[in-house]
């Protein structure tokens, strides 16, 4: 039996695909179709894939040309799949020609003529794309504009701020400039907020009036009775509203989060993250301290979400030990929250007028898993047990801090029309009634 394999994303199957699986299989008798992850095609670039890998698998699988269909996970795997599956021919379109030509050391390698005229990427395009209007007027502008470029489904059309003259050219040359957020909402189909999170809840609310769909820079509000009736807001009017974390949307966090819950480290006994940046502050310059997002709003929202996505948020008791700029200022140079879990410990530790390793440490009864400074953008993690010759490292390609993930996340969610996402939810609101209770002084908060 003359063993044949091929591999692809095969994302929106189209006729180019299935010619090519035809062909594949006319090459033997026994088809293998390796599909790629989605972690997989992040770490390759390919960021803008439209289907799951289960919705990809479905499309080959229903084309009953495969014998057998597997995920391609990691650079390599073919090596370990034409030894391991006792392939005699791999086949690839002649867009890959020379590429694969290492393989002939382990089989026939076949480059197959490409159906010309047909693309995944063509299809994704002819797809609306969502017009995307800015909030604020923070330098992070920059940045999200740089990474929607390599978002394929979204456009940004304009921006409601004071002032764009700090900003950079693109947004300064962005056809809608107002400062009138109805008639931004009017050009667009959706909008991203990062202005100061005292002016969240209003803006959001004004934005979810116009029935447009919002990615806020979490904190998205400052009290959870504000957050709850954005969310109801949000679900009368059928919009989709995140309050949101990049490092979420980072492929390695997120695969550390797999590993965990999958017990690889044993049952997690503590969670200590910490988030710093360095700044200088004036404080007789009001009116850029207004403008600035102090510690636990500028990092409170990071360091939290690994204790919630790890361990919960049903906690026993929680402590919030902070320094602030002066005794009645609210503007925290440090926070410190510590938590107590029935079965575990907590710590965060957030400051931008402090400096120390942002790591993140999750300690487990077998092991424990380390993520390096900067932990909250990292492409790296090792998981780490008493044998040393145990540890594994796992590396995951981020470009852009994981920005552009989590705007494919949100054009994704648009399209799909799926609004909740119960856990982010959770979390979200649990990272406001901290950051509520901070600022209300009540009894938890110790001022050093
Ligand atoms: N293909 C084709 N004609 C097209 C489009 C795609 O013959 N009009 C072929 C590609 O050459 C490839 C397969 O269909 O052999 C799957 O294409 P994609 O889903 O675009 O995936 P790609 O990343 O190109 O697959 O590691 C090998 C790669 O994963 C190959």
């Amino acid at each position: 039996m003359k063993k044949v394999i091929t591999y692809g994303t095969f994302d929106m199957l189209h006729y180019g695909h299935v010619r090519l699986l035809e062909r594949a299989k006319a090459l033997g008798d026994y088809l293998v179709v390796g599909i790629t992850s989605d972690d997989y095609d992040k770490s390759r670039g390919k960021i803008n894939v439209s289907q799951s890998l289960m919705e990809r698998i479905e499309g080959v699988r229903a084309t009953g040309l495969a014998d057998k269909i597997i995920v391609e996970e990691y650079p390599g795997q073919k090596i370990d799949d034409i030894k391991q599956l006792d392939i005699d021919i791999f086949t690839v379109g002649s867009d890959w020609k020379g590429k694969f030509d290492y393989l002939n050391d382990y089989c026939q390698v076949v480059y197959l003529d490409r159906t010309q005229g047909i693309s995944s990427s063509e299809l994704r395009s002819e797809k609306k794309r969502v017009k995307i209007g800015l909030v604020g007027d923070s330098l992070y502008l920059d940045k999200f504009y740089r990474e929607c470029t390599f978002v394929n489904g979204a456009e940004i059309v304009g921006i409601y701020s004071e002032s764009v003259s700090h900003l950079c050219k693109a947004i300064q040359n962005l056809k809608i400039i107002t400062n009138d957020l109805d008639e931004l909402c009017k050009n667009v189909d959706a909008l991203f907020v990062v202005s100061h999170p005292r002016f969240h809840y209003k803006q959001i609310k004004q934005i979810l009036n116009n029935k447009k769909h919002v990615l806020c820079e979490s904190p998205s509000a400052l009290k959870v009775s504000d957050f709850l009736e954005l969310q109801k807001l949000a679900e009368k009017n059928n919009c989709v509203f995140v309050d949101s974390v990049k490092t979420a949307f980072s492929t390695a966090y997120s695969r550390l989060l797999t590993l965990i819950k999958s017990g690889v480290i044993g049952e997690v006994i503590s969670v200590d993250a910490t988030c710093t940046s360095l700044n200088s502050f004036d404080l007789d310059d009001k009116e850029k301290l207004d403008k600035t997002w102090s510690s636990i709003l500028a990092w409170g929202p990071t360091g939290l979400l690994p204790v919630f996505n790890i361990l919960g948020t049903d906690y026993s008791s929680r402590k919030i030990i902070t320094k602030c700029l002066s005794n009645n200022s609210n503007f925290d140079l440090f926070t410190k929250i510590d938590f107590v879990y029935p079965t575990a410990v907590a710590s965060v530790k957030v400051g931008k007028g402090i400096k120390s390793e942002g790591e993140l440490i999750v300690s487990g009864t077998k092991g424990y898993v380390y993520v390096p400074a900067p932990w909250w953008k990292t492409d790296y993690f090792e998981v780490r047990f008493e044998k040393q010759s145990d540890n594994k490292r796992y590396f995951y390609q981020l470009d852009g801090e994981g920005i552009r993930y989590e705007i494919v996340s949100f054009v994704k969610a648009i399209e799909m029309k799926n609004r909740t996402n119960k856990e982010m939810i959770a979390i979200a609101k649990n990272v406001i009634n901290i950051i509520a209770d901070f600022y209300d002084r009540n009894t938890q908060v110790i001022n050093i």
